[in-house]
């Protein structure tokens, strides 16, 4: 499919009035405190101690943003910009700090709370991650994710979050990114623990794929406990965050399409599919596809597991919501950049290339860049294949260089487009009840470490205070918030922040 749709920009089309706006962080990128109070240790915390040099400026997030003691003001910064609803994620060792239930860190259930009351107190609803990659050590070193049993323990942990938090919480989010954690840790050798150095598991790409089957399965506990133990009396949402690239089919070949198709499968079909198709399981190319190399490289069955029939009733439909995190776009061909040494991975099993056209404009990531049309692109694939489930936009956001700017009209550019893209699809009956900037204020961007900033507002990490100063897109977005309408050519007349009336 190509990249065609677009609206005229001079239409005034308006935001429904309970079309949620917010922001998204996620706790190892700014909570900092990562020993104090209690907290267990993270592979995070292993991983940047231990090998500072996967990190591009060997930072950490020790520190980080130091939410953890500035909560208060970053409750103040989603006021000042009018918005509604707080993405963010709790950290599994702050709670129980050894990842098991029988160990609960009262202090760490303690800053959840006063933080959950702090945005209540403001009528901002709290949308809440229980994993965002800060696997506790100790469930590491028991195998992770390559072991089943991380679904019963992230159901432990899934049940005494709900317990403590659901009373106030009514938007859950199981997982952040199960692609992240599965895959993409092992495609940049150090990552999220499926995979990967030292302290992670040093096991071959086939950990990927049994990752992939058991956060599905994880998922759906979590899931099915929310909805038999706390919905009747909590009456809230579990859902899961699923990240979600734009994959087009470089040419109308029937090879380029089939070769989107199976990207698409292999990025983020094996995560959705499972979920929210109709059949359940894998995806039917991809399944095939990997069962095919698996044989030709002489294993005796498919590097892909299969669910059992009970496995795949639990998991179909264990989601109340897809939560979707898109930031880019490539186009896909079958005959460029083929691999040449047949390590097994996905991208061997998928095999395609990827193009980006050198006129989609870059951003300080060298993974992201501006794709026209993207976002409404997603979603319309989405809505076709999923029967159109509830969506939230759980992240999309842009990344500056480490330098000292707070004029950033590349990110203006991208949050106008991104939000274009957002009345499109509402336009076309998209199912999509909310949108998550990525993020409140710079933070701890992973293997980037400090170096990439996505913040709408801007953080100098060598201030002990670690002040928040307001972007200009911070600006910017506020006004489409506050005004329900995308105005392309507002600029703030100040850079000086203020909260409005009833905020
Ligand atoms: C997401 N990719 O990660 C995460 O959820 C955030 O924690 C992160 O800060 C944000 O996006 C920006 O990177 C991704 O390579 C990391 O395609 C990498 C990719 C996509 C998302």
């Amino acid at each position: 499919m190509a990249a065609c749709h677009g609206s005229p920009v001079t239409k005034q089309r308006r935001f429904p009035t309970k079309f949620m706006f917010g922001a998204a962080t996620s706790a190892y990128q700014i909570e900092g405190a990562w020993d104090v109070d209690g907290k267990g240790e993270s592979i995070w915390d292993r991983m940047t101690h231990m090998s500072p040099g996967f990190i591009e400026d060997k930072s950490n997030g020790d520190i980080a943003a130091d939410s953890y003691h500035n909560y208060k003001r970053d409750v103040q910064m989603l006021r000042e910009m009018s918005l509604d609803t707080y993405r963010f994620s709790i950290s599994w060792p702050r709670i129980l700090p050894t990842g098991m239930p029988n160990d609960i860190n009262p202090a760490g259930i303690a800053f959840y709370k006063n933080f959950i009351n702090e945005l209540l107190k403001y009528k901002i609803t709290p949308m809440v991650t229980l994993y965002h990659w800060d696997l506790p050590q100790k469930l590491q070193e028991l195998g992770g994710f390559a072991n089943p049993l991380i679904s019963d323990w992230f159901a432990d942990y899934a049940r005494i979050v709900f317990q403590n938090f659901g009373d106030r919480v009514k938007h859950f989010i199981t997982f952040n990114e199960p692609r992240e954690t599965c895959i993409v840790s092992n495609m940049f050798s150090s990552f999220n623990g499926s995979a990967g150095p030292e302290p992670f598991n040093k096991s071959t790409n086939i950990v990927n794929y049994l990752c992939a089957k058991h956060l599905a399965v994880a998922n759906a506990k979590a899931y099915h406990i929310y909805d038999k133990e706390f919905r009747a009396t909590q009456k809230g949402q579990c859902g899961i965050t699923v990240s979600v690239d734009w994959y087009g089919a470089h040419t109308n070949s029937p090879e380029d399409k089939n070769a989107a198709e199976l990207k698409r499968q292999g990025e983020w079909g094996i995560f959705a599919n499972p979920i929210f198709s109709t059949d359940g399981g894998f995806p039917k190319e991809l399944s095939d596809r990997i069962a095919k190399k698996s044989a030709q490289q002489g294993y005796t069955k498919s590097r892909l597991p299969e669910f059992t029939e009970e496995e795949k009733a639990l998991v179909k439909g264990s989601a109340d919501f897809l939560g979707v995190n898109h930031y880019t776009g490539f186009l896909v061909s079958a005959t460029v950049n083929k691999l040449e040494n047949h390590v097994p991975s996905l991208a061997d099993d998928i095999d395609v290339g990827l193009i980006v056209p050198q006129e989609w404009p870059k951003s300080g990531a060298d993974w992201l860049t501006l794709t026209p049309n993207s976002l409404y692109n997603i979603l319309h694939q989405l809505k076709a294949k999923y029967n159109n489930p509830v969506f939230y936009i759980t992240e999309n956001g842009w990344p500056t260089t480490a330098e000292f700017n707070l004029n950033d009209d590349d990110r203006i550019t991208y949050y106008r487009a991104a939000l274009e893209n957002v009345l499109d699809a509402l336009d076309d009956g998209v199912n999509l009840k909310g949108y998550m900037a990525w993020s409140l204020m710079d933070n701890f961007e992973w293997l980037g470490g400090y170096t990439q900033r996505f913040g709408l507002y801007y953080i100098d990490f060598q201030d002990p205070a670690r002040t928040r100063i307001p972007k200009k897109s911070a600006f910017v977005y506020k006004h489409i918030v506050n005004n329900r309408y995308l105005d392309h050519t507002y600029q703030p007349e100040s850079m000086t922040m203020t909260i409005d009336p009833g905020h």
